[in-house]
């Protein structure tokens, strides 16, 4: 099939989700075609069948006080439909990816018929979607897809019952890690570099929006090292990170916690962690904990959205009230202080991320695809 996928290029799920699925899909013999503003942050090598192309941005003028990034890409996603005879648009995150898809498609006509599906991720629906400026768009764009899914049942459901959406029926494909790159450790890796003998690893992976709290995680951190050596690296950036760091401060463990930025290879990292902290308001699903889980390394999040259908109930580390720093804290303790559950947690986790395998999702996109065109 040939298949233009469009998505976020930023460092953040949706983007990561689509940018994996189309280097499978272009291994799986698919062309793909990747349509955004810039290179996604997981696009790292070439990849046979998968192409990038950037929408045109140099159209600003000075009548326009904010560029209309959406009609950019419209434009875009018609061009490379015509030309490269896509059948399939793909767009993740509904805002506007699902506007432009619609008004791309009503430009090819019926001449070229192309089909167009909707992945819902998370803040497109909770937050951003819901905002009176966008809500209407929203709602119509996802109705007016051929097919739509969301990466699980908690963003499903709030998806009808936020939007209504009568006449859509999602279907949730949940997100999914590619086990080559996301498995346990084999080796001491770099732990040494990160944190000195007999010191546990405890680390935190996002973008640094409000929604992430990751003040909460210093908060976690700072109550687990009164008992436990350890050392906190966050890895990532975003808005909230000076406050983070002046938390660190205020707390008195800032000397103990290690801010290493945005990485792409991620996998590398949590394999050096002995645990993963997710302290998010809202999580539709939480990509970064099912890939600490693959990696074997046990998860402490807070039950909320779809958490609680990526991490399992027991064994794998723990879920806990939003905000419940004290609880998050103490369910840390109790993994990192005693070797033998920490291994026992170890294992589950990474057992209970097999479900969630490249192999076993992506053929269920395949199966989307081919049946919006009817094959
Ligand atoms: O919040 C982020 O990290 C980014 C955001 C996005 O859309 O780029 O993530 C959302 O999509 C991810 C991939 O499907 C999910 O794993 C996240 O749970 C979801 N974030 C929220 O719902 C807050």
């Amino acid at each position: 099939m040939r298949i233009g996928i469009t998505c976020y290029p930023t460092y953040g799920g949706s983007g990561a989700v689509a940018t994996e699925l189309g280097l499978a899909l272009g291994q799986r013999g698919h062309e793909v075609h990747i349509i955004s503003y810039a290179s996604p942050f997981r696009l790292r090598h070439f990849a046979e069948h998968v192409y990038f192309h950037e929408v045109d941005l140099s159209g600003a003028y000075p009548l326009f006080e904010y560029f209309p990034y959406s009609l950019a890409l419209a434009v875009k996603q018609h061009e490379v439909a015509l030309r490269e005879d896509l059948e399939i648009l793909h767009v993740h995150y509904a805002v506007p990816h699902a506007t432009a898809a619609f008004l791309a498609k009503q430009m090819l006509g019926t001449e070229h018929d192309i089909k167009v599906v909707t992945t819902l991720h998370g803040t497109d629906i909770t937050l951003v979607g819901q905002e009176p400026s966008f809500f209407t768009v929203t709602k119509f764009s996802i109705e007016q897809s051929d097919a739509v899914t969301a990466v699980s049942e908690f963003l499903r459901d709030e998806t009808y019952s936020a939007f209504g959406c009568s006449a859509c029926d999602i279907e949730v494909i949940p997100n999914f890690v590619n086990p080559e790159e996301f498995h346990a450790r084999r080796d001491g890796g770099c732990r040494t570099a990160l944190a000195p003998p007999g010191t546990k690893v405890v680390m935190h992976i996002s973008n640094f929006r409000p929604v992430k709290r990751v003040q909460d995680v210093v908060r976690v951190f700072a109550k687990i090292r009164e008992e436990i050596p350890a050392v906190l690296v966050l890895v990532g950036d975003g808005p909230e990170r000076p406050e983070t760091e002046a938390e660190a401060e205020r707390l008195g463990v800032r000397e103990h916690v290690v801010l290493l930025g945005k990485h792409d290879a991620v996998g590398d990292l949590l394999r050096c962690a002995d645990l993963f902290l997710l302290t998010s308001a809202s999580e539709s699903f939480g990509l970064a904990a099912l890939e600490a889980l693959a990696c074997g390394v046990p998860v402490v999040a807070t039950d909320v959205g779809g958490i609680r259908e990526v991490i399992p109930a027991q064994g794998a580390g723990a879920l806990v009230e939003l905000g419940d720093v004290e609880t998050m804290a103490r369910r840390a303790i109790e993994i990192l202080g005693d070797p033998q559950r920490l291994a026992s947690a170890r294992e589950v986790a990474a057992h209970s991320a097999r479900r969630f395998s490249i192999d076993e999702i992506v053929p269920r996109y395949e199966a989307l695809y081919r049946r919006v065109l009817g094959r």
